[in-house]
């Protein structure tokens, strides 16, 4: 082990951990203490403590680490281009200081050595030479961001990996040490903001205890360089102030705002601001009393802007008194509020209209709003698509909204954002995120939000490095496995553009046939609009017409099914079965391919994890397998739950070849799942 390390030592490289009991904790920080690292630490900041602690223990260093900020006097001489680098970016560069070659590791803040220590470490880890290290990099989105759906009494709504991470119970006394690692983890990807409650929150997170316990979490963040938010039920005037109502315009209800923001503030001097669900699924807001979002949004702005505080609206809103395609909701009703909204407010807008289905075409609130702060909010956490169980490695999803072109000038959606939040995939279970592979969405996530214009696969690839070491076999193997994972998904769970073909409530699994809910647009047949003639929502003029809320140039693409790309063909058209595709098949034909295309990739990823079985760690192999076997079953379910009931509708026969399904419709409508998890209750 000596030699070895010496021999990495030699080599400038780093030595990942050795092949043997892992569990996941580290998460893709498995980096060994190297004893002999020299780091010189210029000026003391908590931060700049955790820089040289990392770097200390992290990398096999060949040359001496300098771990400053730009003010140090001593680099003056060395003319380092922070200029442009802003709070959080980072810069390394060898150089000569004090008569021996160093690398000098800094940001215009120690916030930013800090991410620039964490990148030393990335690139050492994913191969790269220290001795000649040149890094320099700032991040695009100033709000990066990880929105928590945790309950106070421990459950997580839609979350897979156990618990909640936060134990409400025992803080502020205890900090369990593991909300260091949390941060920490997050400060490696670059993530500065977290909000710890779930946005269908209850109003207890605002009393005085539950501040407390958050000023608790906000210590332990802060040297991490992450500022902590809540989430606001907006009625909380009513049920914590005894006051009549919680409408914005009244001065009373204003004034307990203010009177709550300074007590937050006092507890929490950088506290970053409020996230609010208001209209949206039940929950309290402005327009229970005729106000509008930007009334709602403003008032809570106003309290926090003394302190230099932040509002994050949401702009998730459907109601069931509103017969309008609930994919064209958000946008009638934010679209308006364009410029009213306070300068400390940011609208938060989901990827897509609907909710976080495998695939979406992007919001077409984004780059509609030029004089609104806009951030985008993605869902990490597998609500959709398959829990923690199933392998998909979102980067590609994510960057598929990020690059879209809005049709507005040049701008693609990631020019018009102010932020980005990210659903967490976080519990208590021991791997934090339900599954190791579950851990590169919360790391393409961070990475995409400080740099949207990074590769999925890159992202992928310095994933698998720093998560399984660098032996290419390895490396190339799951890359390839991650590389079309959740486009598998998307075939097996309703390709061409479908969505919202889950079971009720917990939507775990199948359940096209859903029609009898209470509200139109919770029922699968809502959105897939199959008959014996077709399939697909109509969107264009002749349809509910969502296509107009677009660009032009975007709309005009989206208006004919033939310009329209097929992956979202049916999100915007109704078209009959027998309608020709691209390659020649009828769109049935087209829809039962991807179905076995999806269930075939899962196979493949299960062969290829089987490969890998020799070079990887058991406990990590073990459980991944495993979860692929469910995987395999459960795509096979997914698709022969899906095409019984299609043939229910359109009564075409299974082309040739083609397996039919394994049960008939009746056996799949027929299954419940009272336990499934992450499901409210
Ligand atoms: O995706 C849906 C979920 C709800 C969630 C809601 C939202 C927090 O099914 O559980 O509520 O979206 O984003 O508000």
């Amino acid at each position: 082990m000596k030699a070895l390390a010496r021999l990495a030592l030699a080599a400038g490289l780093l030595l990942a951990a050795p092949a043997g009991a892992e569990d996941g904790y580290d998460l893709w920080l498995r980096m060994r203490a190297f004893p002999d690292a020299t780091v010189l630490r210029h000026g003391d900041t908590a931060t700049l403590r955790l820089a040289e602690a990392e770097l200390r223990h992290g990398l096999a260093a060949p040359l001496p680490l300098v771990v400053t900020t730009a003010a140090d006097p001593a680099l003056a001489p060395l003319r380092l281009p922070f200029a442009g680098l802003g709070d959080e970016g980072y810069l390394v560069r060898p150089a000569m200081l004090g008569g021996r070659q160093v690398l000098v590791v800094a940001g215009n803040t120690d916030r930013g050595t800090l991410y620039g220590a964490f990148a030393l470490i990335r690139h050492a880890a994913t191969g790269g030479d220290i001795r000649t290290a040149a890094l320099r990099s700032a991040p695009r989105l100033p709000l990066r961001m990880l929105d928590h759906w945790d309950n106070i009494d421990g459950t997580v709504e839609r979350g897979y990996a156990g618990q909640s991470l936060w134990d409400w119970w025992t803080l502020p006394d205890h900090r369990n040490p593991r909300y260091a690692d949390y941060a920490r983890a997050n400060a490696s990807i670059g993530i500065n903001g977290t909000v710890l409650n779930n946005v269908n929150a209850k109003a207890d997170s605002l009393t005085a205890p539950y501040i407390a316990k958050a000023a608790a979490l906000a210590d332990v963040f802060r040297p991490w360089g992450i500022r902590v938010y809540l989430s606001a039920r907006f009625s909380a005037p009513i049920e914590l102030g005894g006051l009549k109502t919680a409408d914005p315009r009244d001065p009373a209800v204003a004034a307990w705002w203010r009177t709550k923001a300074d007590e937050i503030y006092r507890a929490i001097p950088d506290f970053g601001g409020f996230l609010v669900k208001a209209n949206s699924e039940g929950q309290p807001g402005p327009r229970d009393y005729g106000a509008s979002h930007a009334d709602g949004a403003n008032m809570l702005a106003a309290a926090l802007a003394p302190h230099g505080g932040t509002v994050i609206w949401r702009a998730f809103v459907y109601a069931e008194t509103d017969p309008t395609d609930r994919a064209k909701q958000a946008y009638e009703e934010f679209k308006p509020l364009d410029g009213t909204f306070a300068a400390n407010v940011l609208v938060q807008v989901k990827n897509g209209a609907i909710d976080f289905q495998p695939r979406e075409p992007f919001h077409p609130l984004f780059g509609a709003m030029p004089r609104t702060r806009v951030m985008a909010e993605f869902q990490i956490t597998k609500e959709y698509l398959g829990f923690a169980t199933h392998l998909a490695y979102l980067g590609p999803l994510f960057a598929e909204t990020l690059r879209a072109d809005t049709g507005r000038g040049k701008q693609r959606v990631a020019d018009t954002l102010a932020g980005m939040a990210g659903v967490a995939n976080i519990g208590r279970d021991r791997d934090w995120s339900g599954s190791t592979f579950n851990q590169a969405n919360w790391y393409a996530f961070g990475r995409l939000a400080w740099d949207p214009s990074l590769a999925p696969d890159a992202i992928a690839r310095e994933w698998a490095q720093q998560t399984f070491g660098t032996d290419p076999e390895v490396v190339d193997t799951v890359t390839a496995m991650m590389a079309g994972s959740r486009e598998a998904v998307v075939d097996y769970t309703g390709a061409l553009g479908l969505a919202h073909l889950m079971a009720t409530g917990h939507h775990y699994g199948p359940g096209p046939w859903v029609k009898d809910l209470a509200r139109p647009e919770w029922n699968p047949v809502y959105y897939h609009r199959a008959d014996a003639n077709g399939i697909g929502f109509d969107r264009t003029r002749t349809g509910s017409d969502a296509v107009d809320q677009y660009a032009p140039r975007v709309a005009r693409r989206f208006a004919d099914p033939r310009t329209t790309p097929e992956r979202d063909l049916l999100w915007f058209h109704h078209l009959a079965w027998n309608r020709r595709m691209a390659d020649g098949r009828t769109l049935w034909e087209d829809l039962v391919a991807h179905y076995d295309h999806g269930v075939a990739y899962v196979d493949g990823m299960a062969h290829q994890w089987a490969t890998l079985r020799p070079h990887i760690d058991a406990e990590r192999w073990q459980k991944t397998a495993t979860f692929l076997a469910i995987q395999a079953r459960e795509a096979r379910w997914w698709r022969d739950a899906s095409l019984a009931y299609w043939m229910s509708v359109n009564h075409l026969p299974l082309p040739p070849g083609v397996a039919a399904p394994a049960h008939d419709l009746a056996w799949y409508e027929a299954q419940r799942f009272p336990h499934a998890p992450g499901n409210p209750k």
